[in-house]
């Protein structure tokens, strides 16, 4: 299949999938085609029996994914930022349900739902040059893709309230701290280590692996479609704002925002 947004690769003879965001002239933003390829490709590497282990990264130096494409989001109202939410967690769903192992590698800014998508793969692994924070409500929105769900899970109920309400961006000594990444390598090495990591799981029994994933991941759950629920329809209704607009358009016109409240 041709992806407009997407490099996918086949490494570790075929065994590894190397799936690259690649909109580096927007720090890899994620619109609405990037996740529907994100979610396809990620389909066509489950149904793919040879397939045991895929590393998720962004091109360029500078990025991983900084974001939700604030460009594409602007103009959006409730009703269709949900459904742009609910995108998301398809594709953070789809990375749950897969037999496969997806390792993060997040070489840069990892921001917004970049953060989010990092957080939706099994681990990560950072380059020493990574940020990682939730700056939504800088544009007067909340993330929409488990940075309020899967985010208080892995670091814990004050930390992620503490990031997501300030918007701060930590670096990737800290994300380590927290245990929002498993590893942090020099740039040149980040790479070469999610891949070794994917191909040493690639030699492992595959139905294990899988069940194991399943396992694993069952017993974190609890039910998160609830909560899910609740933060797309809430994320929806920040489009309903007039900060929302000016929040995003204070952005794109690389001005300071001036939020009112309503
Ligand atoms: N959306 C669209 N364009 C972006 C984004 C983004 N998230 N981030 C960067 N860009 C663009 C910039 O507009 C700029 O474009 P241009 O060259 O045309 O001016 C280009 O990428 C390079 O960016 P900068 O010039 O800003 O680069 P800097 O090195 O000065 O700054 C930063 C890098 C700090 C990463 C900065 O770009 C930034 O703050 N970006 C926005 C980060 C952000 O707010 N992310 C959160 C977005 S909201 C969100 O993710 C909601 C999640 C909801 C999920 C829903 C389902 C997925």
């Amino acid at each position: 299949m041709e992806y407009r947004n997407l490099l996918v690769e086949r490494v570790a003879q075929g065994a590894v999938a190397r799936v690259t965001v690649n909109r580096p002239s927007v720090l890899n933003a994620l619109d609405a085609e990037t996740l529907r390829e994100l979610d396809a490709a990620m389909e066509a590497i489950a149904d793919d029996d040879g397939m045991r282990a895929v590393v998720l990264t962004g091109a360029g130096e500078k990025a991983f994914v900084a974001g939700a494409d604030i460009k594409a989001m602007v103009e959006l109202g409730p009703e269709a930022a949900s459904e742009f939410a609910a995108l998301g967690h398809r594709l953070g769903d789809r990375i749950a349900g897969m037999p496969q192992i997806v390792i993060a590698a997040v070489n840069g800014f990892a921001l917004g739902g970049g953060c989010e998508l990092a957080l939706a793969c099994d681990f990560a692994y950072a380059s020493e040059r990574a940020k990682f924070g939730q700056p939504e409500v800088n544009l007067a929105v909340i993330p929409g893709f488990g940075g309020t769900s899967r985010l208080a899970r892995r670091i814990g109920l004050p930390r992620a309230i503490e990031l997501v309400t300030t918007g701060a961006t930590i670096d990737a000594q800290e994300a380590l701290r927290i245990g929002l990444v498993n590893k942090v390598l020099p740039p040149g090495e980040l790479l070469g280590a999610a891949q070794a990591a994917a191909e040493t799981i690639a030699k492992k029994g595959p139905r294990a692996v899988a069940n194991a994933k399943r396992s694993l991941r069952a017993a974190d759950e609890r039910p998160l479609s609830q909560h899910n629920r609740l933060e797309i329809e809430l994320f929806g209704a920040c489009f309903a704002t007039e900060d929302q607009k000016e929040g995003m358009r204070a952005f794109l016109e690389k001005r300071p925002a001036q939020f009112k409240g309503r």
